[in-house]
């Protein structure tokens, strides 16, 4: 198999890049590792930025998000038994965010992509690429049960943090920068409907909590939990009491409760890899570089890394400059460590330290009252949630 762009990972990233790469004429193929039912069942984000939704309707894929999709006009923060609405809108001069959920959005590029797009394969598990610093790379990868090559003039590796194309960057080239958090969060499906019209942060007593949505009638909700926490350990009601507890205020507000569908903790931590191209080789996405969700970032930077790489492809194709291309690394990292000081600022601001440092809870209530009570403040929070714009 021949192609021009070598995409690995059928996730947001990958799917994303095939459908822009595919409207300018260039040719690709996505392998994806995994069945079509499991990327499109695989519960994670919910929020996108504005620059993501119009991003999605610039290439024809939002047409349900459209019509399914929730524009919030803003996020509410909870602590010390009060209620703080941050109005983006007013605070940024217009912009929302919408809540749709990485799972719909995947079926929808799957959709374009198989109706009338470039190949995607899944099933399709990379093992090796080969030669990145050659014109010619090569991806090595099975595919029903037997081994077959691609060759490529570029290789983007979409396939997430627990791929396998950040690890082909020579040793002597990486540099990796990480933190890890000592927490993580239990994160819920509930069918019943959202007890807010917002999104709520909230440093409660026992730690951080967040209500989202999925729909009017489904609630995501995630609650601060230890590192090691086995969600068979919590069962319903202990999740309930607990977030009810978090989400306390003095005012009259109840939290509804529903039955669960759905379980899983995830761990916390950021990571950077710089540079993200090596040779013919790119990396996008949590490929290249992860959040923790308190930001709602991880996604919204899948798609501005490709985004920036598909400008690129397609100046290549039109010019034969690669002049975009060869800027990559440079274009997208200014907004990735952006992101990741925005995740990691909000995430030591909610949270609750495991050895619960008296000096540090005090310096999290004064960041929240700043926020709360200066506009400038406010407005820093909007701007880094709402989206900074893209470096194009
Ligand atoms: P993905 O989605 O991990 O997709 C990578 C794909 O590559 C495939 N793959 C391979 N395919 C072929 N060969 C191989 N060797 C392969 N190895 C892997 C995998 O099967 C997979 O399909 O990465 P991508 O496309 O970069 O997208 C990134 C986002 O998924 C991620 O950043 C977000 O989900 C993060 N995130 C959030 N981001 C937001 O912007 N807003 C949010 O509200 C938000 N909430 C969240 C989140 C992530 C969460 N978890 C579970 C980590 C909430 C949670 C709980
Ligand atoms: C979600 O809806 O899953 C979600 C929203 C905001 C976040 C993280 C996750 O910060």
């Amino acid at each position: 198999m021949r192609t021009t762009v070598g995409i690995i990972g059928g996730g947001p990233a990958g799917l994303l890049l095939a459908r822009l790469l595919h409207q300018a004429g260039i040719a690709c193929v996505v392998l994806e590792s995994r069945t079509r039912a499991y990327v499109e069942q695989r519960q994670r984000a919910g929020m996108l930025e504005q620059g993501t939704v119009d991003a999605l309707r610039a290439c024809g894929a939002a047409e349900r998000l459209e019509i399914e999709g929730l524009v919030h006009h803003g996020i509410e923060l909870r602590f010390d038994r009060e209620r703080h609405h941050l109005d983006f809108p007013v605070l940024t001069g217009g912009r929302t965010v919408t809540i749709y959920a990485q799972t719909e959005l995947v079926k929808d590029l799957v959709a374009l992509q198989l109706a009338d797009g470039p190949p995607l394969l899944f099933e399709a598990q990379a093992l090796a690429i080969e030669r990145p610093e050659s014109e010619s790379p090569r991806v090595r990868f099975v595919h029903e049960g037997q081994e077959q090559t691609l060759t490529c003039d570029y290789v983007v590796g979409c396939d997430g943090f627990h791929g396998i194309a950040r690890g082909t960057f020579p040793a002597e080239v990486s540099r990796t920068f990480e933190h890890d958090y000592p927490y993580s969060w239990l994160g819920i499906l509930a069918d019943v409907a959202p007890s807010c019209e917002e999104l709520i942060y909230a440093r409660g007593d026992g730690g951080f909590a967040l209500h989202s949505m999925r729909s009017p009638s489904v609630s995501r909700l995630y609650l601060q939990v230890p590192s090691d926490t086995d969600p068979g350990d919590w069962p319903d009601d202990r999740i309930w009491d607990e977030l009810s507890a978090r989400f306390a205020i003095d005012a009259d507000w109840t939290l509804e409760r529903g039955p669960i569908t759905s379980k899983a903790v995830t761990t916390m931590r950021s990571y950077v890899h710089e540079p993200m191209r090596h040779g013919q080789l790119f990396l996008a996405g949590d490929a290249a570089h992860i959040v923790p969700p308190t930001g709602a970032k991880g996604l919204n930077l899948a798609v501005s890394d490709v985004r920036v790489l598909a400008r690129g492809f397609v100046q290549l194709h039109l010019t034969g400059s690669t002049q975009l291309l060869d800027r990559y690394g440079e274009l997208c990292l200014g907004r990735v460590w952006q992101a990741t000081r925005f995740s990691y600022d909000m995430t030591r601001m909610l949270h609750q330290q495991p050895d619960g440092d008296a000096f540090e809870d005090r310096l999290q209530l004064t960041r929240l009252r700043r926020i709360t009570s200066s506009r400038p403040a406010a407005a820093e929070l909007a701007a880094n949630y709402t989206g900074l714009p893209l470096a194009l």
